[in-house]
C-alpha cells in the first residue's frame, strides 16, 4: 500500500515532493510527477485541514505516498490528517523522548497508541484491512531541528514505533546560533546533520533531510539518507519562471 514503506523495506531511498500551496489540482499534478512520497505542509504556508482533504483526495489517483507535515506536536491535528488519508506524518520540533512518544502515540491505534477510531478517508484509501494495517503502514517522522533535540537524539531515535528522523536544517542552524540556511554542504550544521543521520541508523530507523538544491539532495542520498526533499511547488516556480523570462530577455 505505501510506496514509501515498500521502498524502505527494499533498502532503497525515497524522493519526497513538497506542497506549500493549497489546491487539489496542483496536488494532482505534483502527485503524477514520479515522487515516491508527497508532503502537504501544514506548518508553514497557507494550507489548513480543509485545504488538505481535497489535496489528499486528488493525490489518491496516483501511487504516491501522501504525507502531511503538521503544524505542531498536537494529537488532534495529526489524527485529523491521518483520518483524511495521510500515510505519513512529519512532526516539527521534537525535542525529547516525551515529545517523541506523544507524537508516535497519536499516530498509532490501541493498544500501541492512543489514535481515536474514525478514519473516514483512511478506510477508503487503505481498504477494509485499514484498522489492522495502519499502525505498520503509517510512517512517523520526528523532526530534529533544535539544540534540545540534538541533546536528546539517541533517546528520540530509540522511541518505539518511530520510523524516521527528519531534519529541518534552517531551524537546526537557527537554534545553534547560525543563520537559518538550507543545503549545508559543509560547516557546523553539516556536521550536525551527519550526526542525526548516524543516530537514526544506529537506532535502526530511517533518516530524511529537507533541501532546496538538487545537487545537495543528491549528495545527501550518496551520504546514505533514506529520504530527501529536494524542492517544493513554490521553489520550482521561483526557479523556473525567472529562467523562462531570462530566455526572453526579461531579466
Ligand atoms: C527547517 O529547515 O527548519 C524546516 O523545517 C524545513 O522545512
Ligand atoms: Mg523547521
Amino acid at each position: 500500500m505505501s510506496r514509501l514503506k515498500d521502498l524502505w523495506a527494499a533498502g532503497d531511498a525515497a524522493v519526497n515532493g513538497w506542497l506549500s500551496s493549497p489546491g487539489a489540482y496542483l496536488a494532482e499534478v505534483m502527485a503524477h510527477q514520479g515522487w515516491d512520497s508527497l508532503t502537504i505542509d501544514m506548518q508553514h504556508g497557507p494550507i489548513g485541514i480543509s485545504d488538505a482533504v481535497p489535496m489528499l483526495q486528488a493525490m489518491a489517483a496516483s501511487d504516491v505516498t501522501p504525507v502531511v507535515r503538521v503544524p505542531w506536536n498536537e494529537p488532534s491535528v495529526m489524527m485529523r490528517a491521518l483520518d483524511a488519508g495521510a500515510f505519513g506524518i512529519i512532526c516539527p520540533m521534537v525535542n525529547n523522548r516525551d515529545d517523541a512518544e506523544r507524537f508516535v502515540a497519536a499516530c498509532r491505534y490501541p493498544p500501541v497508541g492512543v489514535r481515536s477510531n474514525g478514519a473516514y478517508r483512511g478506510m477508503i484509501v487503505g481498504g477494509p484491512g485499514y484498522l489492522d494495517t495502519a499502525n505498520d503502514e503509517i510512517a512517523t517522522f520526528a523532526m530534529i531541528e533544535t539544540r534540545e533535540g540534538m541533546a536528546n537524539l539517541k533517546e528520540i531515535a530509540e522511541t518505539p514505533g518511530l520510523d524516521a528522523l527528519y531534519i529541518g536544517p534552517t531551524d537546526l542552524a537557527f537554534s545553534h546560533g547560525h543563520p537559518p540556511k538550507h543545503d549545508n554542504f559543509d560547516g557546523p550544521v553539516a556536521d550536525l546533520i551527519a550526526q542525526i543521520r548516524e543516530a537514526a541508523h544506529a537506532a535502526g530507523i530511517k533518516a530524511g533531510v529537507h533541501a532546496t538544491r538538487t545537487d545537495y539532495a543528491a549528495k545527501m542520498l550518496e551520504d546514505g539518507f533514506d529520504l530527501v526533499t529536494p524542492t517544493s511547488d513554490v521553489r520550482m516556480i521561483q526557479a523556473g519562471a525567472p529562467e523562462v523570462l531570462r530566455g526572453l530577455g526579461r531579466d
